[in-house]
């Protein structure tokens, strides 16, 4: 099978395949928040490069658009491009675009697995949910010239035995780290704002361990970014990694919830294992707010002791709260803005619930009519799409932006880091990175791309896009070179 990292022209290969992560406004080779210094490789396109049959002996060229717009002058007999609600729009004019060419194209990835009818109407095959059997045998049966129009994940599905992502597809340079790895997929809770129940269900998928380490060795990696949105959701396995990982001696980021530390025992070996920092979804200071959003698992009250545990074991934490739940009154900002502060949390972070289609919110505020544009590009958790339930739209959109400026002032920087466990230069620099973040948001958001800049005029308006609301700005990110900080998921 021939591989390329950069577009070249080759002889007629028997199937020449384009895959491409489009871009959106935050994820942008320029002016998103993403820059080199927060870019690490996505695992998506690597995973399924790998997948591509090798009897098949087809050409693959991947196409991150966070790092290069696609060429216009791409050459494919099939394109799949991998869909996450923000990045729809830009998906479906790419789609429409090379299906004028006559190029078959693929839809799949979260959005796709959300929404699969809309999908559908913008490609000539779909793939719903995980592709680890589907995409090969989507893949067979194009060759065949039989290919379906829709391909279904299976119920039996799992991950054991499937092979390392392929990260040479991608070209290494252009990001900050390519060791990027992958244990897990899914989550066993079912919070009513999050995508991941929505579209996979609760069951927790996991890679042998064994594979995990294979793939952390081959890598050779010192340094390692796990994207699992809940590397605990199995207590056990999780147990099982982190020992397998002790003889490696790295030092790792991830993402885990609040529960880690009702266990001690599963912190000590994450910590004894290279842990260094994790995200958490903090979400709200309210128990009502939270109830509400199905977390009641997360207890306000433990926060203090949380960060306290985490920095006894040189943990650092990125803590995400969400604003614009139904309990949300217009005091919400300050106070959660402060509790951030007293906390001493590392890297406090605000977003904007965002009602993601297919969720339980989105169902619920639906019903209440309460969705005022569903034009995808703004469903980014930067946006408020909906009206809220005890402020105005603005006051959220303002009151958001005030969060992240009072957390990241001078005074409130210096206080938090008083506690920090990284190491003081790095802490500050991040933080400082946060900080020109939080003070230039306007700047740093906007949805000013184009749909399809670079390629022909005809495919520009394949879909009839919804209103674009006045209220959009905000932001999540920053420019500074820690790897923690590039864990812009926002989940657990
Ligand atoms: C790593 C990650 C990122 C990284 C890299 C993104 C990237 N381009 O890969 C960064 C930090 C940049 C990022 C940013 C954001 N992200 Co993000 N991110 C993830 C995360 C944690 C893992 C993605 C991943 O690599 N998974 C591993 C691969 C192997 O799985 P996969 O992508 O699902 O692909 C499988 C299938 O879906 C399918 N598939 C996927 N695409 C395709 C395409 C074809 C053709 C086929 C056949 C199959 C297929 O096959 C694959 C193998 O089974 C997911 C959560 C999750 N677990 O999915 C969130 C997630 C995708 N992100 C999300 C969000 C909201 C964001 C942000 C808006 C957050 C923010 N405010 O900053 C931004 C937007 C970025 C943008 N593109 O505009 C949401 C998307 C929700 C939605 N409906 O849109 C998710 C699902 C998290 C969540 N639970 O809310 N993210
Ligand atoms: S928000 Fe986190 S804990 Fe809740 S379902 Fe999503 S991944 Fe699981």
């Amino acid at each position: 099978m021939l591989r390329e990292s950069t577009p070249v022209d080759v002889n007629p290969p028997s199937l020449r395949i384009a895959l491409i992560s489009p871009k959106g406004p935050l994820y942008r080779h320029r002016g998103g928040i993403f820059g080199k210094s927060l870019r690490y490789m996505p695992l998506t396109l690597p995973t399924l490069a790998a997948l591509v049959p090798p009897e098949l002996n087809a050409t693959i060229q991947c196409f991150d658009e966070g790092i290069a717009d696609v060429p216009m002058d791409l050459k494919a007999d099939l394109v799949g491009l991998t869909v996450i609600t923000g990045t729809a729009p830009r998906a479906y004019a790419l789609a429409a675009e090379f299906r004028q060419r006559g190029i078959k194209v693929v839809l799949g990835g979260p959005h796709v697995t959300l929404l699969p009818d809309e999908a559908q109407q913008h490609a000539d095959s779909i793939v719903v949910g995980y592709a680890e059997e589907e995409w090969p045998r989507l893949l067979h049966d194009f060759v065949a010239g039989r290919m379906n129009p829709r391909y279904q994940q299976r119920p039996d599905f799992e991950l054991t035995g499937r092979p390392l992502p392929d990260r040479s597809v991608l070209p290494e340079k252009r990001y900050l780290t390519a060791d990027v790895f992958e244990a897990t997929r899914g989550c066993v809770h079912n919070c009513s704002f999050c995508v991941v129940p929505a579209a996979w269900g609760r069951k927790p998928w996991q890679k042998p361990v064994e594979a995990v380490i294979e793939d952390l060795i081959r890598r050779k990696a010192r340094r390692a970014i796990f994207i699992d949105l809940n590397l605990i959701s199995d207590k056990g396995y999780a147990a099982r990694l982190f020992e397998a990982l002790i003889p490696l001696k790295i030092q790792w980021y991830g993402l885990a919830t609040t529960l880690l530390c009702d266990d001690i025992p599963l912190l000590d070996l994450a910590a004894a294992s290279g842990c260094r920092g994790l995200l958490m979804g903090l979400e709200s200071i309210s128990n009502t707010a939270l109830k509400g959003s199905h977390k009641a698992f997360n207890n306000p009250e433990e926060y203090p002791r949380i960060v306290r545990e985490l920095h006894k074991r040189r943990i650092a934490l990125q803590g995400c709260f969400v604003f614009g739940l139904d309990d949300d009154t217009p005091d919400v900002f300050q106070k959660t803005a402060d509790f951030a502060v007293r906390c001493a949390i590392d890297l406090p972070r605000f977003a904007i619930v965002t009602p993601f289609p297919g969720t339980g919110l989105y169902n619920e505020l639906s019903a209440q009519d309460r969705i005022f544009t569903r034009n995808w590009e703004l469903y980014d958790g930067q946006h408020v799409v909906f009206q809220p339930a005890q402020m105005t739209v603005d006051q959220l959109q303002k009151g958001t932006e005030y969060a992240w400026k009072y957390a990241y002032s001078w005074s409130n920087i210096a206080r938090r880091l008083w506690h920090s466990p990284t190491a003081w230069p790095l802490a500050l620099t991040t933080n400082i990175g946060y900080r020109y973040y939080a003070y230039h948001l306007d700047r740093f958001y906007n949805c000013d791309i184009p749909v399809l800049p670079t390629l022909s005029k005809s495919a520009a308006t394949p879909t009839a896009l919804p209103e674009r609301p006045a209220a959009r700005r905000e932001g999540c990110g920053t420019s500074a070179d820690d790897v923690l900080v590039s864990l812009e998921m926002r989940d657990s």
